[in-house]
């Protein structure tokens, strides 16, 4: 059995070709049973749909062959593992990279056109699992990919909701919300475990119990008690070695509660109850670091910590029996953002009033087993719940609450005597008009290590939002910068780049991102700048179909792909890039001759439903496309095309065709960003603010390959300490009124002045709050400099180029591995 042993070097794996022994003729044959005997049908009937469920049951055979396999060598060595406890995973589709990760993909290819099927038609059959809003929910599943590959042991936990993330329809411009019903047809990847069932607690009293020699003992009686059902996805590592699973929890009601309420109650008492269980897991909130504060969202998170927790401990004591002395060497969680921070007194609770452990031993154990990763220093996104709401909810745990904040309190008294000010503001307990849980210094209290996700980012972690902390215990706050899977964002969604890249440095790269490093000695290569660039014109002309057929919009593709995808958010400024685009518009209008290249602008975003002002951005850039696109005066120098229903299948096709990448957040707001990462990864250049891994990504690049403009950290901090007032640029700077005005105008809307207006009020009467007009200037200059880059072939190419072969830091694998040795100290265990 193994201990918090010292860091092997962890390394990812190369592939293994070995699965390349299952023939095509072994996968023709499986699928063709699939279609047989799991699907009911033939060949002949058989839709894409069919083809889909069978090539995916085909390969879940392979999957689960290896899962077993993992399965028995993690619970042979006993080994320490990581349990990711996130509120979203972000998954997308597996079936493509499943295949890619088994190395059969070429093989599942041919196989399907002996049949008759093309792959990319069946691929496209996979809704996307969508169980995340954006970026924190993506890189939960980019780490649990990397851990995969690296052959750590790890489980993802996290929540089976019924309903992801919305599907998102423009009617007239304007966003409506439709439910996402991932599972309607079934979904060939999951396992229901009815066998690791766990039962979850809610409502009731508490219960105060003497025992001998004076020690109280506190029982919980609950009012309410749901079922959370375990769902198993495994989770495939590149070269096929390990596979660990993702876990997530469906509520269901208890029987016997029901029974209970039925006897005594009635049948439509009964019945309610049973919905409320069930409500637990229906929908994800779709806000992306909006507050929602939400009963059901608090449920949702402690449903799930709880059950995650007790098969944690099942497991544990599978191995240890009563034995805790271990559990915190054998079991390490991290808490991706708060959602997951009720966890901490849950498991306080199971080890005082369960194990009976005395209060300094527990504590012992729960504050080495936790770890806290901080993703945003939005002060609306730091989650904090009325005392009031956790008391009705959760009775047990806000004694336990005040109880850890009680003897935190104690030490800080001990570092700061007398100082009430810090003890306000380090509590727990907020003592507003109505006294709340701050689950942001929870965690901090409750974790021996707490992360933010880029540098620039934990710095300011450190320095703004949790400076006394850092005082208190030096050495717990740390940076791990975030990172994406090459192997979606690469190699599956980019087989031509991939192909080429193959071609020059060889096929390990997809295991050892650093090594496209490589490429850099073709920058300036000829040939290769052709082939670079040429792989780029075949993906903007398949992207170019696909937004015809989305939109009905053509594109020229030999315009540069300028692209802006991400959540819809004031702070990412997507006004900001619309500001511009009107500038264009008007100087084209102004003056048909502008010198600038074609250029077509092209926006992926979804709105959270209750964010108005989002929604109003959303339907002003649909607006202003639709008077652009169809203004035969400018329609061949600017397009500009929203694609509705931003989700991460719709990533993969649009990230490989652009040339642009649009990053632009206010500097200090955006924590990392991983979809710039993945943008210049697949050559596109930048054009950003020095803010979270834009920062990291332009050392890495270099000041040459790189469009910085804007304001920095300390600017930004500067200008509003002094006092930041938009109308001064306003009155100042001709060319943004006239745009601002424009926005008050009738001329996007015809016959409705004042539609597109209270975009324009945020920016002025608002305050601009994310200070657009402040850096438009800087904006504007920066897109003529890249204007002028695009114009010289040789040079851009060379650029693209250069953001391929720079990105190998930003691997996923490279951020395991920095969390393996800075806070996990997990060993690889191989699997044979
Ligand atoms: N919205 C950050 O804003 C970061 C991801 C992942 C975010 C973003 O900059 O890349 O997390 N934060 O670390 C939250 O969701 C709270 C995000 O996705």
């Amino acid at each position: 059995s193994s201990k918090a042993t010292p860091r092997k070097s962890v390394k990812a794996q190369t592939i293994n070709t070995s699965e390349a022994s299952y023939s095509k003729a072994d996968i023709k044959q499986a699928i063709v049973r699939h279609l047989h005997s799991t699907l009911g049908t033939d060949e002949n009937k058989a839709d894409n749909h069919a083809w889909w469920k069978a090539t995916s049951a085909a390969m879940q055979e392979l999957v689960l062959e290896r899962l077993r396999t993992t399965q028995k060598t993690h619970y042979m060595n006993d080994t320490r593992a990581v349990h990711y406890f996130s509120a979203e995973f972000l998954m997308g589709r597996l079936l493509s990279n499943n295949m890619h990760n088994f190395n059969l993909f070429e093989t599942a290819d041919a196989a399907l056109k002996e049949l008759g099927v093309e792959l990319a038609d069946v691929l496209e059959e996979e809704p996307d699992m969508a169980l995340g809003n954006g970026g924190l929910g993506r890189l939960a599943a980019c780490f649990i990919d990397s851990l995969a590959t690296m052959e750590l042991p790890a489980i993802g936990y996290g929540i089976h909701y019924e309903h992801g993330l919305f599907r998102q329809e423009i009617k007239n411009g304007a966003q409506i919300e439709r439910p996402d019903s991932w599972r309607d047809y079934g979904n060939p990847w999951e396992i229901c475990r009815p066998e690791s069932i766990q039962e979850v607690p809610l409502f009731g009293y508490v219960e105060t119990k003497y025992g001998e020699n004076g020690r109280v003992q506190k029982e919980w009686h609950p009012g309410n008690i749901v079922k959370g059902v375990p769902w198993d996805i495994p989770i495939v590592g590149y070269g096929a070695k390990t596979v660990n699973v993702l876990r997530l929890w469906q509520s269901e009601s208890s029987d016997y509660f029901n029974w209970d309420v039925f006897n005594s109650g009635g049948y439509v008492d009964a019945q309610r109850e049973n919905i409320q269980a069930e409500t637990i897991s229906k929908v994800l909130y779709p806000n992306d670091e909006t507050e929602a504060g939400k009963e059901l969202r608090l449920i949702q998170q402690y449903f799930f910590c709880a059950c995650s927790l007790k098969d944690i401990i099942r497991r544990y004591k599978r191995a240890h029996g009563d034995d805790w002395s271990r559990f915190s060497e054998q079991v390490v969680i991290q808490l991706n953002d708060t959602h997951p921070a009720i966890a901490i007194p849950e498991l306080m609770r199971i080890l005082v009033d369960r194990a009976e452990l005395d209060w300094d031993t527990a504590w012992g154990i729960c504050s080495k087993t936790f770890a806290y990763t901080n993703h945003t220093l939005l002060p609306e996104a730091l989650e904090r719940w009325p005392v009031r709401m956790i008391e009705k909810i959760l009775p047990r745990h806000i004694e336990i609450i005040y109880e850890i904040n009680h003897r935190f309190l104690t030490l800080v008294e001990k570092k700061w005597p007398g100082d009430n000010v810090m003890k306000a503001k380090l509590s727990i307990i907020e003592e507003s008009t109505e006294k709340m849980v701050r689950m942001g210094n929870l965690s901090v209290i409750g974790s021996f290590a707490v992360n933010g996700v880029a540098e620039i980012h934990s710095k300011l972690v450190k320095e703004n939002l949790f400076p006394e902390f850092e005082e208190l215990w030096p050495g717990k706050l740390t940076n791990v910068t975030n990172g994406i899977t090459p192997r979606r964002w690469l190699k599956a969604c980019n087989p031509l780049l991939s192909e080429l890249i193959g071609k020059k440095i060889g096929d390990d790269w997809p295991s050892d991102l650093p090594r496209l490093d490589k490429l850099s000695e073709f920058a300036d290569n000829k040939t290769f700048q052709n082939q670079f660039m040429k792989v780029k014109q075949k993906n903007k002309e398949a992207l170019a179909a696909e937004i015809k057929h989305q939109t009905g919009i053509s594109v020229d593709t030999k315009a540069i792909f300028d692209i802006q995808i991400k959540r819809l958010h004031e702070y990412k400024r997507q006004h900001l890039n619309l500001l511009h685009i009107m500038a264009l518009y008007r100087r084209l209008l102004e003056n048909p001759d502008y010198d600038m290249h074609p250029r077509v602008f092209i926006f992926g975003a979804k709105a959270a439903p209750g964010y108005t002002l989002a929604k109003d951005i959303i339907f002003a850039i649909n607006k202003v496309a639709d008077k652009i696109n169809n203004d035969p005066r400018v329609n061949h120098k600017i397009k500009v095309v929203f694609l509705p229903n931003y989700r991460v299948s719709l990533a993969e096709k649009m990230i490989p065709a652009a040339d642009v990448s649009q990053q632009i957040s206010t500097a200090g707001k955006e924590a990392s960003g991983t979809g710039n990462m993945k943008l210049a990864l697949n050559g596109a250049v930048t054009i950003g603010t020095l803010d979270g891994a834009n920062i990291e990504i332009a050392e890495e690049v270099g000041d040459d390959n790189i469009f910085i403009f804007g304001m920095t950290v300390d600017e930004v901090t500067k200008l509003s300490t002094k006092g930041y007032n938009p109308y001064d640029i306003y009155y100042q700077n001709k060319e943004l009124k006239a745009v601002l005005d424009w926005l008050d105008s009738d001329y996007f809307t015809p016959g409705q002045p004042g539609a597109l207006s209270s975009l324009k009020n945020s920016m002025l009467s608002g305050g601009d709050p994310y200070m657009c007009l402040a850096d438009f200037e800087s904006y504007s200059e920066a897109n003529k400099a890249l204007d002028s880059a695009y114009r010289d072939k040789p040079r851009w190419a060379k650029m693209a180029i250069l953001n391929t072969a720079k990105m190998g830091k930003f691997t996923s694998d490279r951020s395991i591995a920095d969390y393996v040795e800075r806070i996990w100290k997990l060993t690889p265990c191989e699997v044979n």
